[in-house]
């Protein structure tokens, strides 16, 4: 009780706490019994019977949710070889080579990362990729590489679905050794929304290459190159990993208006060659780049620069098949799809009729298409599980060419709005972002800056202020602090640098600086902090800590702490079934779940009484015939 006294202590929730706070009080960390696994298990699965999943808040109208039908495949037949194969024999920089003179198309499946980020608020859980994981493997080993870490998924992994995503990653380059991982890093604010001292940012690199990744795409917010070429230069030297460094796309390089031209893009990308990246990514994170203008900067850059050039978008137009068709014709090396059931819209193009697309024409690749459709219908299967995070966009919008909301942030925009009693105004909140896009300055926007520009424009919808009021009366407002803290450089210096006027209206008598916002932050004391952390989350995981952990803490510790919480709580409930997991069982209803290797539960949940005078409910189920009896805190 008393650790979470410690847990719940807020100096402690913000990671601030030093060696002296533990030594002083011994006691704090002794623990009661842990109860018994499976029965931590039935009490998280009647706590979603009786309360619900609290990432679930309100459930409309629950579709029929059908079983998801895995594609065959041979457990015992050896991987055929792939990318990660070739990897290994040659080295990064005589892949990169190899890339740059293959002629067919390659392909990178987003469907483990980006495309549920976008299309699914990030809530895809490991178990519903580890399913199909090992067979996708063996099956389309001609697969380039696979999007499955990084981006948002780090945050939601812990914050909602209480997973360890440094698990997942592992179970994931188990299941699939022959394939390029990839990973998407956010430049110096690595897979979180802030700046982190460089040596957390490059001991990140060298765990995530030693966990699984191989290609870690990096970006930066404002395409900032001081933010990038650090972390181009921690994957060169600390893994034998491929670095990816990206040009984020936004305006139309055909809008001979736009800050953001040919020339501009093109500058970048010698300078990302130059400080040693081994492929450049087009990071097109709106779906802003049309087909012609994809045809015109990818040539420019193939003639450019010696590197391959790896093409990424979103379909929210619904137009970027022809971006892409574009692209292969201009010579780009690799393109994002996702599986069709998990494709389109906010996601990327679909990975099935893309292939079918390049099949006459000269860069063709083959896949076994059947196959690669039974993926696309285990998708879509699973798709329904997660219906409440869909973002309610039906058709491909041209309202992206004005707003430029990121895929990934048009997801997760609407919950928030709702979330503010603003669904019915979503619309002036999108037309507002774009105004508030222009106030300051036509940034980049990708996460974080994407976010800032979002916090700003739910503020004014919400108060009912105009970009007009931010100018005549913004020095008696107060800013959302995302907002204040980008203007005072804590995202790094956007191209053409900060609107003065704007700048001194939102930070008022705060002072802003041009350097490297990690300049400012303390370097981490790995040995010394990491001990500190092992002795205070010692007991609760049921396993000793790792690196990884300390990581995760550091990154979010406040997140960190609040799964560690849920994992003293209800254990590990990674491979619970995901409908059981955000919906609860029926009565009647049996599961099957692993608990480790070779030991399974069979879980029959038998019924609920009604609440004492203290809110106790009785949750009745049967583990492995034995029945169990779980009192739950009715929350209602
Ligand atoms: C992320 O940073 O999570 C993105 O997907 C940006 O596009
Ligand atoms: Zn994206």
């Amino acid at each position: 009780p008393f650790l979470d006294n410690i847990l719940q202590h807020e100096k402690f929730r913000e990671g601030s706490v030093t060696v002296n706070f533990i030594a002083n009080n011994p006691d704090l960390f002794k623990l009661k019994e842990t109860r018994n696994r499976a029965t931590r298990m039935v009490e998280f699965l009647g706590d979603v019977v009786v309360n619900g999943n609290p990432d679930v808040k309100e459930i409309i109208e629950k579709p029929k949710l059908i079983k998801a039908d895995v594609p065959a495949f041979d457990r015992n037949a050896a991987y055929p070889k792939g990318t990660k194969d070739l990897l290994t024999e040659l080295g990064p920089e005589k892949f990169a080579e190899w890339l740059k003179n293959e002629k067919k198309i390659h392909f990178t499946d987003t469907t483990f990362r980006d495309a549920h980020q976008s299309l699914l608020a990030t809530r895809m859980r490991s178990t519903d990729m580890l399913k199909v994981a090992e067979g996708f493997a063996k099956n389309h080993p001609e697969t380039f590489s696979m999007e499955v870490w990084g981006g948002a998924t780090f945050d939601v992994c812990l914050r909602f679905l209480k997973e360890n995503p440094w698990e997942r990653l592992q179970l994931l380059r188990k299941a699939m050794p022959n394939i390029l991982l990839q990973m998407l890093m956010r430049g110096s604010n690595g897979v979180g929304y802030t700046a982190y001292p460089d040596n957390l940012i490059e001991k990140f690199v060298a765990e995530a290459w030693e966990n699984g990744v191989d290609i870690f795409r990096i970006f930066d917010s404002l395409n900032w190159m001081k933010s990038i070429a650090p972390c181009i230069e921690y994957v060169r030297k600390n893994t034998s990993g491929l670095a990816e460094a990206s040009i984020c796309y936004t305006g139309d390089i055909l809008d001979k208006n736009s800050k953001y031209n040919l020339e501009y893009y093109l500058q970048l990308a010698k300078d990302i060659e130059n400080a040693g990246a081994h492929i450049l990514a087009i990071k097109d994170m709106a779906g802003l780049l049309k087909p012609y203008a994809a045809g015109e900067l990818v040539s420019a850059l193939k003639s450019e620069i010696n590197i391959p050039v790896h093409l990424h978008t979103h379909d929210t137009s619904s137009i970027q098949a022809a971006t892409y068709l574009k692209a292969i014709e201009a010579g780009v090396d690799v393109v994002d799809v996702a599986l069709g059931g998990l494709s389109g819209l906010t996601s990327q193009p679909n990975f099935n009729s893309l292939v079918e697309m390049t099949k006459s024409g000269e860069r063709k690749v083959d896949f076994n298409m059947e196959k690669l459709n039974e993926y696309s219908h285990y998708w879509e299967a699973v798709r329904k599980y997660y219906f409440p995070f869909e973002s309610g966009l039906k058709a491909g919008t041209a309202d992206v060419y004005k707003h430029e909301i990121p895929g990934g942030q048009y997801s997760n925009l609407k919950p928030q709005a709702e979330s503010l009693g603003l669904a019915s105004r979503f619309h002036e909140i999108t037309a507002m972002y774009s105004k508030v896009n222009k106030l300051f300055g036509d940034i980049i926007k990708v996460t974080p800056s994407s976010k800032v520009v979002g916090d700003m424009a739910q503020y004014l919808v919400s108060n009912n202020l105009s970009i007009e009021d931010v100018m005549e009366k913004g020095e008696n407002l107060s800013f959302p602090q995302s907002v204040v803290n980008f203007f005072k450089g804590d995202l790094g210096q956007p191209h053409g640098g900060f609107p003065a006027e704007v700048q001194k209206i939102i930070l008022k008598d705060q002072k802003p600086y041009t350097d490297r916002p990690n300049a400012h932050l303390e370097p981490i004391d790995f040995e010394k902090e990491f001990k500190e952390f092992c002795d205070i989350f010692k007991e609760g995981m049921g396993r000793k800590l790792e690196m990884t952990d300390f990581l995760s803490y550091k990154l979010y510790p406040k997140v960190f702490t609040e799964y560690f919480n849920h994992y003293r709580k209800f254990g590990e409930v990674m491979n619970i079934p995901t409908p059981n997991f955000f919906y609860g069982m029926q009565p009647g209803e049996e599961i099957t779940v692993e608990m480790d290797k070779g030991k399974t539960l069979l879980i029959e949940f038998l019924s609920v009484g009604t609440a004492d005078e203290d809110g106790l409910v009785d949750a009745f189920f049967k583990v492995n015939g034995q029945t169990r009896t779980v009192k739950i805190q009715d929350k209602s």
